[in-house]
Parts: C-alpha cells; structure tokens; sequence
C-alpha cells in the first residue's frame, strides 16, 4: 500500500527535492503552504499537479491541526522555517515563533491528529555555533543566532515528544546544504549568481561579507535521502548529516570565479553590512552514525557542487 507524506516548506529548496524523491517512491504528497499574495511556487512547478497543497502557517495552530486531519500522513517532514539567519537578528520574534515555536505547533498537530506518523524535524548543524569542530550527535549546543537559538528549542522540543509520548520523532542535524534551488541571499548562491552576472556583463562586482567563515558545504538532493532514510528506520534517532570537508566562503568564491576563467580578486569587495553581529566560525560535521544506521552518505563533493550550481546560472543567463 503506497503511503502519505506531508512536507512543510515544500516550496523551499529542500521541500522541493524531497517532494520529487518521495513521488519517485510512490507516496502520496501533502504540502504545506503559507498564504502569500503572489503564490510562490517557482521550485515545485514540475510537480505541482502531482501533489496537493493545503493551506497552513507554522504560526497558526489550527491551520495544521485541519493539515494532519486531512492528510492523515504516515510521514511528518517539517521543513517549513524562517531559514536565513541574517534576517534573524532582524526578525528575533518571527524567528522564534516560526522556527522554535512552529515545531512545537506541528508536534502538537502530530499528537492529536495523527499519533503514529513518523515526524522528521529540519534541525540544523547553526545549533553547535561556537562549538569546535568536528561535530557530532554528542557535541553541545552554543548557538550564536536567534535562528540557531529557534532550532535547539525545536531539537529539544523533537526528543521531548519522542520522551513524553513515544512518538516517532526524529532530529536530522543538517550541515549547510545548497543547489541551484538555494535562495539567492544565501552565500553560495549569491556567489554563483553574482559570478554569472559578471561574466555576462551585468554587473562588475560581488559585495561579500565574512570571507573566512568556513562551512561544511553538501548537496541539498543527498541531504533529502538522509531525512527519508531517517524515518524508514525500526527506532527514532536523531543524526548529523555532513560531508565532514569544510571550506573558507573565499574558497568557494575563487572555485566559482574559475569556473568561468575570471580571477575572484578582480570582482570580489568585503561589505561590512553582510558581516553579522557574531559569526559560526567554522563547521565540520562528523557524519559516521548515518552511515553505520543509514548507510547514508555524501554523493557529492565539494568542487562538484560548485560545477553544478555554476552549470544552472550560466544556463540561465545564456
Ligand atoms: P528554504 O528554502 O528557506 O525553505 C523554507 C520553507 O519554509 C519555504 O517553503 C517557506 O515558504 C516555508 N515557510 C517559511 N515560513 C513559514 C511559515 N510561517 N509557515 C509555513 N511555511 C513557512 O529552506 P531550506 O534550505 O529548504 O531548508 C529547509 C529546512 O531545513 C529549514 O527548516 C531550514 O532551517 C533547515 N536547514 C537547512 C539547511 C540548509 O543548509 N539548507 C541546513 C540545516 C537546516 P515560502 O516559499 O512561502 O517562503
Ligand atoms: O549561506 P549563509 O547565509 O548560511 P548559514 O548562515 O551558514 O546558514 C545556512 O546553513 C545553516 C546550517 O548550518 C542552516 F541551518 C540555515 O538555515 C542556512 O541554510 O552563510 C554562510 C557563511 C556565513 O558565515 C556568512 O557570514 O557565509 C558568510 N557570508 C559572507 N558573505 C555571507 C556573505 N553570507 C551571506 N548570506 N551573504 C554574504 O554576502
């Protein structure tokens, strides 16, 4: 018998790969989307016939209660959040209620309305901030956003419910995860775009913030098996899901520059305004318990990435 999934955030980049990889499989797809005024649908315009979207927002209790009733899912992906920590120290309020508080919302929806599904929660490698790395399942948290405070009341929200009521519940620790779906605020979209730009004469520099924070960059697609592998196993868990390489944003923009045959240090200005109050210095995740319980890991490396986010813009730009 084929089974139901609902995705919040299914229009985001994340939502939207996983939403292909679970039809590829036969579910049947719910998506969660919020009311906005121009509906935005962009990164699910090849699917969206195939999947049935209903109304909800993670600040609004009754609209996912009315989700769950409806869906009646097997499976619980909530990818849905206010991911761009930037706008965090902006928006500390809508930060918290979306991104800490919404999971306690979708927990609670979960319980009253369809107890035995499977709930996977979008955790994020943001929550270990100063922590050194290499991190794993066992490393402490030291958020240095609101965003990342958000993400360990909702991690710890995830296991609180897995405790209290024996829910399937589950934490993937995402490290940074990107495509040519990535947001274009997002560094390594911003660069590849930016670079794109230069080449075809649209601009003639790239504004930059923090050049020497170092992330631990992955392929959003490969991020998506790991989040389905997480619920098709016998016992919740939470995982951190990484390529365990860590790279320089400066590393990044000299890749993609080169990729084009242009010299970064040509184009590239340090901008104090993408510089933030504080930074996450450097993230490297260690990633070996969801290849020993998963058998889950990384297909794709770094340089790689970088080739095919710069595939899609020069496409687009063509
Ligand atoms: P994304 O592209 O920014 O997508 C976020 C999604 O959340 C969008 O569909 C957005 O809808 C939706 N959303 C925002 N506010 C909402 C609200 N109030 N009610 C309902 N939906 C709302 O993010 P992503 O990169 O796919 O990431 C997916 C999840 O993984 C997020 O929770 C993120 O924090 C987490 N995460 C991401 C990474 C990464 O590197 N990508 C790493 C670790 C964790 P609209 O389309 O209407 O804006
Ligand atoms: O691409 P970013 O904005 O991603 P960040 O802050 O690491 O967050 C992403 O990954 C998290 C997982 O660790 C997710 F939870 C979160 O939802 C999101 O997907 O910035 C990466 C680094 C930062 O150190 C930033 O200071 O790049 C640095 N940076 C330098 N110049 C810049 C810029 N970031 C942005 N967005 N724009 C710049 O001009």
């Amino acid at each position: 018998m084929s089974k139901t999934a609902l995705i919040s955030g299914i229009t985001g980049q994340d939502g939207s790969y996983l939403a292909e990889l679970l039809l590829a499989k036969k579910y049947e797809v719910y998506g969660i989307v919020r009311r906005l005024s121009t509906p935005n649908v962009s990164r699910i315009e090849n699917i969206v016939d195939n999947v049935t979207l209903l109304e909800g927002d993670l600040t609004d209790q009754s609209s996912l209660n009315i989700a769950m009733r409806t869906a009646q899912p097997n499976e619980v992906y909530n990818l849905a959040a206010q991911s761009f920590v930037a706008t965090s120290w902006n928006q500390p309020v809508l930060t918290g209620d979306v991104t800490g508080l919404g999971v306690i919302r979708m927990l609670e929806a979960v319980r009253h309305f369809c107890p035995d599904a499977k709930f996977y929660q979008a955790s994020s490698s943001e929550m270990f901030g100063a922590v050194p790395a290499p991190q794993n399942e066992e490393a402490p948290f030291k958020p240095r956003s609101p965003y990342g405070v958000a993400k360990v009341y909702g991690y710890h929200s995830t296991v609180n419910y897995r405790e209290s009521y024996n829910m399937f519940c589950c934490n993937g620790i995402c490290f940074n995860h990107e495509s040519s779906r990535r947001g274009i605020e997002f560094v390594t979209r911003k660069i590849t775009d930016g670079v794109a730009r230069i080449y075809h004469g649209l601009t003639k520099e790239l504004r930059l913030g923090n050049l020497d924070a170092k992330r631990d960059w992955g392929f959003a697609k490969d991020y998506c098996i790991a989040m389905y592998l997480m619920l098709q196993q016998k016992e919740p868990d939470d995982y951190v899901i990484a390529t365990g390489q860590s790279h320089s944003v400066s590393e990044f923009v000299e890749l993609a520059f080169k990729e084009v045959g242009l010299n970064y240090e040509d184009y590239v200005i340090v901008d104090k305004r993408f510089y933030r109050p504080v930074d996450v210095n450097v993230l490297q995740g260690d990633a070996s318990k969801a290849k020993k319980v998963l058998g889950w890991s990384p297909k794709t490396s770094f340089e790689q990435l970088v080739q095919i986010m710069m595939k899609a813009e020069e496409m687009k730009y063509k």
